[in-house]
C-alpha cells in the first residue's frame, strides 16, 4: 500500500551512486575496476567449473556489485546518525575492531546486511571508524580538535529530514529513496577545501595523519571502495602495468585450495591538492582503491588457529617471499572442506540433495553419514566481515612510514557502543545461526 522500496533496493541504489561518484573523483579507482573485470573475465574463461559454480549459486550477478567502502568519523553524534542512515539500507553494525593496538587511533565496526537473503542481493558494507580523540596526548590540541568537530554537520538537512521521515512512516517510496541516496551521498563526497588553516592542519597531522584526515574536512569522504576479484595475486602483479602502485603485501591468509576469511590489497593513497582556509595550497593523502577475495568464515577454533599462524608468520617486505612463507606456515591449517568441517574449523551451510529430499534424514542419522550417502551437501559459509590485522596493514600502508606507535589504548567496546547508540552484533553468532538454520531446514535437529 505504501509502495516502500526494500532496504536491499535502497542499498543497491546507494552503492551504485557511491561507485559512480568515486570513479569520477578518483579516476585511478576506475582503472582498478577495469583491471579487476579483465582478470575476473579471464579467470572465469580459464575455469569453466568456477563459472558454473558461481552461476549455480547465483553469484555471477553478485560479482560486479561485491564492494565495500570505508569512512572515518570524529564524534559520537556522527557515528550514531550514520547508524540510523545505514539502517535505512539494511546495514547493521557487526563486529568491533580495536585498531589502537596497531598504532591507529580509531576503533571500528562494519555496517552490513545480516540476513542470507540480503547478503545475496547485495553484500555492500561500510567499514566505519571512530577517531579516539582521547589518544591525542596534547591537551590543547585535543580540545581544539573537539571544537572543530563540534562545529561541523556532515549531514545535509535533507538527509536528516529523510532519516526522520523513514523512522516515522517505516519506509521510503521510490522518489523519497532516490532523494535520500542523493542527500546521503553528500556526506561522503570529497572536499578539496579544508575547514582549518594550514597551521592547524600541520599540528593535527603531526599528531597523526589520520587525525588531520578526520578533523579538517566538512564531510567524512569515502576513502576507498573495494570490488571483488577472483584472482588477487594476479591483480596485485598487474597493477603496475596499468600505472597503479600496489601496497607492498597482500593482507590475510595465503592462497589455498579452500580459501578462508579475506585476502585484500590496495593501491597506495594518492597525494591530492587541497586548499586550506587561509588560502594556502597544500596536499592531503587519504584516498585509495582496494580489492578483496573472500573465503570461508571460520569458527572460533579456526579463527584462533588463523591468528596464531598469522602471528607466527610475521610480515615481510616482498610480497612473493611473504606469500611463500605464509603458505609454508599455513601448511598446518587443513586445506580441504572435509577436514575443515570435521575439525570444526569453518562454518558450513547444509542442503539436501535430490536423493536427500526423497529419503529425508531420520532421527539418529549423523551428518557424516548423510554426507557420505550423498543425501546432504555442505558448502562453506562466506566470511562477510573484516580482519583487524589486515585493516591495520591497510591503514598503515597509507600513513607513511613515520606513523607513531600510540600508547596502546585498551579495547573500548563499551565506549564505542555508547557512541554508536546501540550494541554491535557478534559476527560469530550470526555465522553459527546461519549454519544452524540450514540444518533445521534439512530437518536435522
Ligand atoms: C579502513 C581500512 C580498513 C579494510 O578493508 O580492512 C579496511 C580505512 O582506511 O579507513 O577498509
Ligand atoms: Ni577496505
Amino acid at each position: 500500500m505504501d509502495n516502500f522500496l526494500t532496504s536491499d533496493a535502497i542499498r543497491t541504489l546507494f552503492s551504485q551512486a557511491m561507485s559512480n561518484m568515486y570513479q569520477q573523483e578518483v579516476p585511478q579507482y576506475g582503472t582498478l575496476t577495469q583491471l579487476v573485470t579483465a582478470v575476473n573475465d579471464r579467470t572465469l574463461e580459464a575455469h569453466p567449473e568456477l563459472k558454473n559454480r558461481l552461476a549455480a549459486a547465483d553469484e555471477l550477478s553478485r560479482l560486479s556489485v561485491e564492494r565495500h567502502g570505508a569512512i572515518r568519523v570524529g564524534t559520537a553524534a556522527e557515528l550514531s546518525t550514520l547508524r540510523q542512515m545505514f539502517a535505512i539500507m539494511g546495514m547493521e553494525p557487526v563486529g568491533y575492531y580495536d585498531l589502537s593496538q596497531a598504532g591507529v587511533p580509531v576503533h571500528s565496526t562494519a555496517f552490513r546486511p545480516v540476513t542470507d537473503r540480503a547478503l545475496r542481493r547485495n553484500p555492500f558494507r561500510v567499514f566505519t571508524s571512530l577517531l579516539r580523540l582521547e589518544l591525542i596526548d596534547d591537551d590543547a590540541l585535543r580540545a581544539r580538535a573537539a571544537d572543530i568537530l563540534a562545529a561541523r554537520d556532515i549531514f545535509t538537512p535533507g538527509c536528516r529530514a529523510l532519516i526522520a521521515q523513514h523512522q516515522q512512516q517505516g519506509g521510503l517510496n521510490a522518489t523519497e529513496a532516490a532523494r535520500f541516496v542523493q542527500e546521503a551521498l553528500e556526506t561522503f563526497r570529497w572536499h578539496a577545501h579544508t575547514t582549518v588553516d594550514s597551521a592547524t592542519y600541520r599540528a593535527l597531522s603531526q599528531q597523526h595523519r589520520l587525525i588531520a584526515d578526520v578533523v579538517c574536512f566538512r564531510g567524512c569522504h569515502i576513502n576507498h571502495l573495494t570490488p571483488r576479484t577472483l584472482d588477487i595475486d594476479r591483480v596485485q602483479a598487474l597493477m603496475p602495468s596499468r600505472g597503479i602502485e600496489p601496497k607492498m603485501l597482500i593482507e590475510g591468509p595465503p592462497q589455498r585450495a579452500v580459501p578462508i576469511l579475506l585476502r585484500q590489497t590496495s593501491f597506495k593513497a594518492l597525494e591530492e591538492t587541497v586548499q586550506f582556509n587561509d588560502g594556502a595550497p597544500g596536499t592531503h593523502t587519504a584516498r585509495f582503491g582496494e580489492i578483496e577475495q573472500r573465503g570461508a568464515a571460520l569458527t572460533p577454533k579456526g579463527r584462533a588457529l588463523y591468528d596464531r599462524l598469522l602471528a607466527e608468520a610475521g610480515s615481510g617486505s616482498d610480497n612473493q617471499q611473504h606469500q611463500q612463507h605464509l603458505s609454508a606456515v599455513f601448511s598446518e591449517f587443513p586445506d580441504d572442506e572435509q577436514a575443515l568441517r570435521e575439525q570444526e574449523l569453518a562454518w558450513f551451510r547444509y542442503r539436501l540433495t535430490e536423493s536427500g529430499e526423497q529419503q529425508p534424514p531420520r532421527a539418529g542419522e549423523s551428518i557424516a553419514q548423510l554426507l557420505a550417502e550423498g543425501r546432504l551437501q555442505a558448502e562453506p559459509i562466506v566470511y562477510e566481515d573484516f580482519l583487524p590485522v589486515s585493516a591495520a596493514g591497510i591503514f598503515q600502508s597509507n600513513l607513511g612510514s613515520e606513523s607513531q606507535a600510540r600508547s596502546a589504548g585498551n579495547a573500548s567496546r563499551a565506549d564505542f557502543e555508547a557512541a554508536l547508540g546501540a550494541p554491535v552484533q557478534d559476527e560469530m553468532a550470526l555465522y553459527q545461526q546461519t549454519q544452524q538454520r540450514s540444518l533445521t531446514r534439512c530437518g536435522i535437529a
